[in-house]
């Protein structure tokens, strides 16, 4: 049975990479840090009991930053492959935290890539590292491929450069089976809630179901290659199991605005919306309404009027310096790792809406029941 070790277990695509390796039969093990509230909701279903015998499935504590707990942790499991998907994700937050981003995101591959020579698991042990489409940040190209020119964006970008080259490096000097991902965004119901996708699907349930009047966004113009997780954690698997360490770019090919994301999700409870204004005074107002369709999937289109401004710009979500264009060129992924997304856009899009809608129904059912969660103080 082969062993993997996944830092980032507890995040998006570290719950559903464990559950792939699962299913193909792997020990898989997760690096988790500690935290005062459990935060283990998107693995739960993985987790058994674990003082029954034989499991497969285990979690440590750890973190990107504390050296001696990975060369301990890598000593004991001795893993065949490790995907460091672990880092401070978030662009905008990078610029808040840009220290401790370039410590975990960068400096924390390369205490990963020291764990495995100082242990001498160079000849065993295979590396994914989570790179990032945020590299190519300032547009050099497009389509962008595995030979665009690098120009990172932030903080987070930034970081991201460091690990994407030390891989490399690590690579050709000590023959270490090292790979980077160059992922473009991926997003499925599992996404953190403050990335725009998520941020988008959870408003709209919301206002569709009347609980909610205006959702806030940033740069409406920004353009983003979005795939399905559930797609990109299938090509990072593909990754290590080819003869020789490459590295390879995952995208659709297909590039949307922000402002579009927001028209589909809409589209998608039978409301249609127009925008009009510039830059921060740009608005988006409902000018259609499928009533049939509203009522069909359980909302209340009595809570929404026609002329409702439904969608504000909010200049606190600008970040200090943009990636307006990403879209990528998978043609090598494709031809190589025979990697082909079952999901579209319109797919990823229904996907995150009826998961974000039956949140929200449950929500408001447990409320009108009286039973509100998050209420420590009362
Ligand atoms: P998430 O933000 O959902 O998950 C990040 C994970 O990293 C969480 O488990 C988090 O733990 C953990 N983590 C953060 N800091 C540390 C640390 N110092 N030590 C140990 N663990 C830490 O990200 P995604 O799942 O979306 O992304 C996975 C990886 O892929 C990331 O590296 C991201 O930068 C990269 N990436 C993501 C893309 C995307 O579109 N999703 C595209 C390209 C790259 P906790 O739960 O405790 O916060
Ligand atoms: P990104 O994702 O920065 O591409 O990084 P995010 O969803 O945060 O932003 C995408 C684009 O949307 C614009 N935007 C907003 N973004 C957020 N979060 N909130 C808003 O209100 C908002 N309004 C507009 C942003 O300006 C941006 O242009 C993600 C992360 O998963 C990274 O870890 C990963 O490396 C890249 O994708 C590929």
């Amino acid at each position: 049975m082969k062993k993997a070790l996944i830092t980032g277990i507890t995040g998006q695509d570290g719950a559903y990479l464990a559950e792939f390796l699962l299913n193909k039969g792997y020990e898989v093990h997760g690096l988790k840090r500690r935290s005062s509230l459990i935060n283990t909701e998107r693995i739960d279903h993985l987790y058994h009991d674990q003082h029954v015998a034989g499991l497969n499935f285990k979690l440590h504590y750890g973190d990107l930053t504390d050296s001696t707990n990975l060369i301990r942790l890598i000593q004991e499991i001795q893993p065949d492959e490790i995907y460091n998907l672990a880092a401070m994700s978030h662009v905008k937050v990078s610029f808040d935290m840009p220290e401790y981003t370039a410590n975990a995101d960068g400096i924390g591959v390369l205490r990963i890539l020291e764990a495995i020579r100082l242990l001498n698991l160079t000849a065993k042990t295979k590396i994914y590292q989570a790179s990032t489409s945020e590299l190519y940040g300032l547009v050099q190209a497009v389509p962008q491929s595995e030979t665009t020119p690098f120009y990172p964006r932030s903080p987070y970008a930034v970081a991201k450069l460091y690990g994407y080259w030390i891989i490399v490096n690590y690579r050709e000097a000590y023959n270490l089976f090292a790979c980077n991902g160059i992922l473009f965004n991926h997003e499925s119901p599992l996404r953190g809630e403050t990335f725009v996708t998520r941020k988008i699907t959870r408003a709209t349930a919301k206002i569709g179901f009347g609980v909610q009047d205006c959702l806030y966004l940033g740069n409406l113009s920004a353009r983003r290659d979005w795939g399905h997780a559930k797609d990109y954690v299938e090509a990072m698997w593909l990754m290590l199991q080819q003869e020789q360490p490459e590295d390879f770019v995952i995208a659709t090919g297909i590039t949307t605005t922000v402002r579009d994301f927001v028209r589909m999700c809409f589209f998608e409870i039978g409301i249609e919306i127009e925008f009009s204004g510039r830059d921060a005074s740009e608005k988006g107002v409902v000018i259609d309404m499928d009533e049939d369709k509203l009522i069909s999937l359980g909302l209340k289109p009595d809570t929404l009027r026609f002329g409702q401004t439904v969608v504000r710009v909010d200049p606190r979500y600008y970040r200090p310096t943009e990636v307006d264009l990403l879209v990528g060129d998978p043609a090598k992924a494709k031809q190589q790792l025979n990697w082909h997304p079952q999901y579209d856009l319109d797919e990823l899009v229904t996907d995150m809406m009826a998961s974000d809608l039956q949140l929200v129904k449950k929500d408001e059912f447990l409320k009108a029941g009286g039973f509100t969660t998050h209420n420590y103080f009362e």
